[in-house]
């Protein structure tokens, strides 16, 4: 019911409320609004739903605290900071190489980022972990301006803004991997920022929960209102409200626009953002008008201000800003001509300087203020209200903005006056445009200085290695997954969990280790280490568990070791982020196990995984239950035959595809040796399977050795004459590669190999580099691949299979020095028997049988008819159809 039926009963009812806030305070009227609106539930009917406030400022006027620092000369360095940012882009611009950059973005969040850097941000020191801030990527330019004005980049480095390739330039976005002691974390991919930032906060609790870090450290994640259409923005922001995460903070700055337009045109991005945050138990602290406002809105006895400023929707807003005071005077004000006589004393100048929150340095401040020290215990998202392009004439507020690179000199010489930089008339026609910083003893340089010192030093800053070192166990201290299983049939995802349980007792690294999985625990018989190690939970268990009388009971502690994500892969994934990269962030390594469906991996994560590498991750991803017909009862969404392919993009993921414990064991053990005992930035991806069968155990180091490099011989079976293969084999499809040469040997009398290729990603790449080095160093005799170095002399033609597409294999042509034919499991998987899929995809041991057959009757060692002879014996049809095409 919109109409006012009885003013005078409302006013009664507006009056007792006004005496409770009065006399009893908030607490005592929200407790009345409660009681009030279950005794409307109670009766059966609707209560208002208000899951919004209205379209204001969170924190009113008498409550702001009093401005810590000096305006005016904020405002100067701000000023300084804005002019060099814009610098940077127009001139990586002028040189035509197309570099690119953005300069509105960081126009209109340059208030936000300097009450952080200027207030809260705190660098981390011996006392303090530090702040984590997940700068916007695109603002980029605003940071290193500051960095500049710090005197941390120089001006040569500020010039080679996007020249990364020979080494002296600034990465384009924040990219650890290109400045590994300055950018902590990569953010440009939309979305990736809000989900990680949420899980730091989340691991960083799980620490401090353990003990393990100082307690004190807080993430701020700065966000813009398109990017929070991202659903990895806001698909995990309820973890963040129910685990009371009051370590964390979004700021969202809401410019209204994206590249191509505005965000919510037709809506308000504000109002949505807040109803969700709500929903999911945040503090919202909006921040929409600056203190210009405060006046007219202390006038506005009516209230009709603000319901103008309800109704309004953002691409009105948006216009406004673009067209100036008189617009705004007639199509805001004028709706209303009281309020048209609100603001009848103010000048067209005036109206266009009412400025929005989140250029107010005191409104800022006081919403930065709220979220540190009076969140309740629960996160904050902070709703900035900016304007795109804040202060530049040929873009402020316009469509088109976000894509502004270039300016003209009047641009530049209109720009330069709003920012106050010392910058000549001469010096801008003459194409020059001059970057600006202060004299070392200027009031603004020991400003600068004394606040970053007061918060410990300066950011952004990234620490490349941990101090602690470790030591973690030898390949011997496996000894029970290396050596021969005998009788017993077990599957390599059961050793996988072996090697997990023992390092989780390990007296030097235990602590260290942490399982992450996304509801799927059961699924690889991990469910014995519920009990043994505990899931983590903040809240410990406040109930007593269903199974508490069975062995494994799903126990559940706040010191319990395991993370147990939900089903939720990209958190999942994301918490592992934040554990492999605790030895950069916290100073402390943690050796994280992110166990998951293979399928539900790097396909579904790609982003992420692909961000792992930039960030430097260090820990074990396990694609378990992996391979396209070794998972087998699952189907097309479940069956992976490509993950590998996947991994290998990522240049400093290793990979591997085990067939036995002895294999996963020392794979695990160099992984540990390799990234916790030598800090080398790399993390691994193994899969293991779910089919059980007798493992052979560990035979000597040269084994060892070849399992690293990604081939060794495991049967070595050819001795005299003529009828010889080669067979290499990997994953459970070694089991068939073993068969088919018991077959091969006993019916067709050929002498077979048997090499087992634990990483044809591994071989690959440094077959690779021996070419390059080889192309370059003409003159020197030629390093051999290590493929080539262990097949050449070899005899046959080589037959490789694999649960993998036949592209993983084939990678490898060019240096195994035989005819080279490659089976694989191209294709959309199905559900059936292991038997029958290993049938239909070809990779069964009677398919390698007659692939053998076939390649020795090319090389004419057998006639062509005893092939055929071959496909009748073993039933195989040759009309079957392409797998990949049904
Ligand atoms: C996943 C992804 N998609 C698209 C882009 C390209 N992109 C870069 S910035 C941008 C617009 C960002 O708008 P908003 O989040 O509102 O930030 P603003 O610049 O307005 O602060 C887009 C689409 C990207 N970086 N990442
Ligand atoms: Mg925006």
């Amino acid at each position: 019911m919109e109409h006012d039926i009885d003013p005078i009963e409302t006013q009664e009812w507006l009056d007792a409320l006004a005496s409770v806030l009065r006399e009893e305070g908030n607490d005592r009227a929200q407790f009345l609004l409660k009681r009030l609106s279950d005794e409307v539930s109670s009766s059966g009917e609707d209560v208002p739903f208000a899951i919004n406030t209205p379209f204001r400022n969170t924190i009113r006027l008498d409550e702001e605290p009093k401005y810590p620092g000096d305006n005016e000369l904020e405002r100067k360095i701000r000023a300084m900071i804005r002019w060099n940012a814009v610098a940077m882009v127009v001139r990586a611009n002028k040189s035509g190489d197309d570099l690119g950059g953005h300069i509105s973005s960081f126009q209109s969040s340059a208030t936000l980022y300097d009450i952080g850097f200027n207030h809260f941000w705190r660098a981390p020191t011996a006392t303090h972990p530090g702040d984590m801030v997940y700068f916007q990527g695109h603002i980029a330019p605003g940071i290193y301006a500051r960095s500049f004005v710090e005197g941390r980049l120089t001006e040569e480095q500020l010039d080679n803004f996007r020249r990364e390739v020979d080494g002296k330039g600034l990465s384009s976005y924040p990219h650890p991997w290109l400045m590994p002691d300055y950018w902590q974390f990569p953010t440009v991919s939309m979305g990736l920022g809000p989900i990680q930032a949420i899980y730091q906060a989340h691991v960083m609790r799980y620490l401090e929960n353990h003990e393990k870090i100082e307690k004190g450290g807080r993430v701020w994640a700065f966000l813009g209102d398109g990017e929070m259409d991202e659903p990895e923005s806001l698909g995990a922001i309820s973890l963040a409200g129910r685990e009371h995460l009051d370590n964390l903070n979004f700021v969202i700055n809401c410019n209204l626009q994206r590249l191509d337009g505005p965000v919510r045109g037709n809506g308000k991005i504000v109002q949505e953002l807040e109803g969700m945050f709500r929903g999911a138990g945040w503090n919202v602290v909006k921040v929409i008008w600056g203190r210009h406002w405060d006046k007219l809105f202390a006038a506005d006895k009516k209230g009709l201000l603000q319901k103008r400023m309800d109704e309004v929707v953002d691409g009105e807003l948006q216009a406004y800003k673009s067209h100036g005071g008189a617009y705004t005077r007639e199509h805001f004000f004028g709706k209303y001509p009281e309020l048209a006589e609100l603001v009848k004393d103010l000048s067209d100048e005036d109206i266009y300087r009412l400025n929005r929150g989140g250029h107010d340095p005191y409104k800022v401040y006081a919403a930065f203020q709220k979220a540190v020290s009076d969140n309740n215990g629960q996160p904050t998202v902070i709703l900035a209200h900016t304007v795109k392009g804040y202060g530049i004439e040929a873009g402020e507020a316009k469509n088109m903005t976000h894509s502004l690179k270039k300016l003209s000199v009047d641009d530049l010489k209109t720009f330069r006056d709003r920012c106050g930089v010392p910058i000549s008339d001469e010096d801008l026609e003459a194409g020059k445009i001059p970057f600006y910083r202060p004299s070392e003893n200027s009031p603004e340089m020991q400003y600068i200085r004394n606040h970053r010192n007061n918060l410990g030093g300066y950011l952004p800053m990234r620490r490349a290695k941990a101090e602690d070192k470790l030591e973690v166990p030898t390949l011997e201290d496996f000894s029970a997954v290396t050596k021969d299983s005998g009788d017993r049939e077990i599957s390599t995802t059961m050793a996988f969990n072996r090697v997990l349980t023992q390092l989780l007792k390990d007296k030097k690294i235990g602590n260290r280790i942490v399982p992450i999985v996304p509801d799927e625990a059961r699924t690889f018989g991990m469910e014995g280490m519920f009990r043994q190690f505990g899931i983590y939970s903040p809240w410990g268990q406040t109930y007593i568990p269903q199974d508490k009388n069975q062995v494994m009971w799903y126990k559940e502690d706040v010191k319990g070791q395991i993370l147990q994500e939900g089903i939720n892969e990209s958190g999942a994934m994301s918490s592992w982020i934040a554990a492999a990269t605790a030895y950069s962030t916290y100073n402390y390594q943690l050796v994280p196990f992110y166990v998951y469906y293979s399928m539900f991996g790097f396909q579904r994560i790609g982003d992420l995984a692909w961000a792992s590498g930039d960030l430097q991750a260090r820990g074990f991803l396990i694609g378990a239950t992996s391979g396209r017909t070794t998972l087998n009862g699952e189907g097309l969404q479940h069956q992976d035959g490509h993950s590998h392919i996947l991994a290998g993009t990522i240049p400093n993921c290793v990979t591997y595809d085990c067939s036995y414990g002895y294999e996963l064991a020392t794979i695990v053990q160099d992984g540990l040796k390799r990234m916790v005992e030598d800090q080398e930035n790399v993390f691994y991806y193994i899969t293991t399977l779910n089919e059980n069968y007798q493992h052979p155990g560990l035979v000597d180091d040269k084994m060892a050795d070849g399992i690293k490099k990604g081939m060794y011989l495991l049967e070595d079976g050819v001795k005299k004459g003529k009828k010889t293969v080669q067979l290499m084999g990997s994953g459970s499809i070694m089991q068939e590669v073993r068969a088919a040469a018991e077959m091969l040997r006993d019916n067709w009398g050929v002498q077979v190999d048997v090499w087992a290729v634990t990483s044809y990603n591994e071989l690959t790449r440094e077959a690779l580099d021996a070419d390059r080095e080889n192309l370059l160093n003409p003159e020197a005799k030629p390093r051999e691949s290590y493929v080539t170095e262990v097949m050449k002399g070899r005899r046959g033609p080589v037959i490789s299979a694999s649960d993998y597409m036949k592209n993983y294999a084939n990678q490898i042509r060019k240096w195994v020095p035989q005819e080279y034919h490659v089976l694989g499991t191209d294709g959309f998987g199905r559900s059936d028997s292991r038997a029958q899929l290993r049938h239909f995809f070809e990779v069964d041991r009677n398919w390698i049988t007659v692939a053998a057959l076939k390649a020795l009757a090319d090389e004419g060692t057998i006639e062509a008819k005893e092939v055929t002879a071959a496909f009748e014996k073993l039933g195989l049809d040759t009309n079957k159809p392409n797998p990949v095409t049904v």
